[in-house]
């Protein structure tokens, strides 16, 4: 019984990105691994990003970003995988989705430059486009409209193209923010287009973001690369899979003794089939901030219903 009403909680949270882009999902994490993540990516800040003279040289100078997380400690490597988060995750882009990027995001007090963008700007294909990225921020302080909440552009994965960089982020209508308690998460689909906030308040706001990609694509981040194998066989078996190393074979069972797909297109070929009607409805493309494919060129602002 429980689990059909995760399931159909799940299955809301999935036609929530669908139709609007993203969902917010509470209390994912409770209060206690709250604290002790954001006390740990405060002190790997500290060890590794802020310099000996109080500077922080960084991506951009509002913001402090800690890549690496799986390897520099344990208590990250449960956050891809949270019970109420994969599957929603899985039912979006295939249940042998990856894992493609992984940082903590700590946004400190001052005015944050980043232009309207698409997570999944690097991917060349024509827009909008079945889901290919899927981006979460989980929130390890409150995110407040006033401390730089992520804002986004609801509905806009079903627009056809970019603004350029120039476009000013404050005047587009339509943007909402993502106002949630610690602990909460904001899931989106990688198309939509958001942008950092200002954060107005005089403490820092710290985020996990993860980014899951379908699983016929290269992954943004080599995990195969940069954590050495005999790290990755002591992690667990959903996790190990998220970063590639799934065992599909046919013929015996895989090593974790499970006998599923043969290899990820039997698994996504249901996917597609499933939701083929609301990714071609998707395809009948809404007006935008948007001109040519490669969202590169000028933009004219389009104003969207
Ligand atoms: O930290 C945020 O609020 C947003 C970060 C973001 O958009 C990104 O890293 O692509
Ligand atoms: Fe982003």
């Amino acid at each position: 019984m429980e689990s059909i009403m995760q399931q159909s909680l799940v299955n809301s949270q999935i036609e929530a990105i669908v139709h609007d882009g993203y969902t917010i999902i509470e209390d994912v994490l409770e209060p206690e691994r709250v604290d002790a993540i954001g006390k740990r990516v405060r002190e790997i800040e500290k060890e590794t990003l802020i310099g000996s003279k109080g500077e922080t040289p960084l991506d951009r100078s509002s913001l402090l970003r800690t890549e690496g997380l799986l390897q520099l400690d344990p208590l990250f490597r449960e956050i891809p995988i949270l019970p109420d988060l994969l599957p929603v995750i899985q039912g979006i882009l295939g249940a042998e989705c990856q894992l493609t990027a992984f940082s903590a995001i700590d946004m400190l007090p001052g005015k944050n430059e980043e232009a309207i963008h698409s997570d999944d700007a690097a991917v060349p294909l024509p827009r909008p486009h079945q889901p290919v990225i899927c981006t979460c921020m989980i929130a390890i302080d409150d995110f407040t409209a006033k401390n730089g909440a992520v804002r986004l552009l609801a509905d806009s994965h079903k627009m056809v193209g970019l603004p350029d960089h120039a476009t000013d982020r404050h005047e587009i209508d339509g943007m909402i923010t993502a106002e949630m308690p610690a602990g909460s998460v904001v899931v989106f689909d990688g198309a939509v287009l958001h942008h950092e906030a200002d954060n107005e308040s005089d403490r820092p706001r710290l985020a996990l973001e993860i980014l899951y990609c379908a699983p016929w694509m290269r992954t943004f981040t080599n995990f195969f690369l940069s954590i050495p194998e005999d790290e990755v066989m002591k992690y667990q078996q959903p996790l190990m899979e998220l970063i590639g190393y799934r065992d599909f074979d046919r013929i015996k069972r895989n090593r974790f003794g499970d006998r599923r797909f043969g290899s990820y297109r039997e698994s996504y070929g249901q996917l597609r089939r499933a939701r083929l009607g609301a990714w071609s409805e998707e395809r009948q493309a809404k007006p935008g901030l948007a001109t040519d494919d490669s969202g590169e060129g000028r933009s004219k602002r389009v104003e969207s219903n």
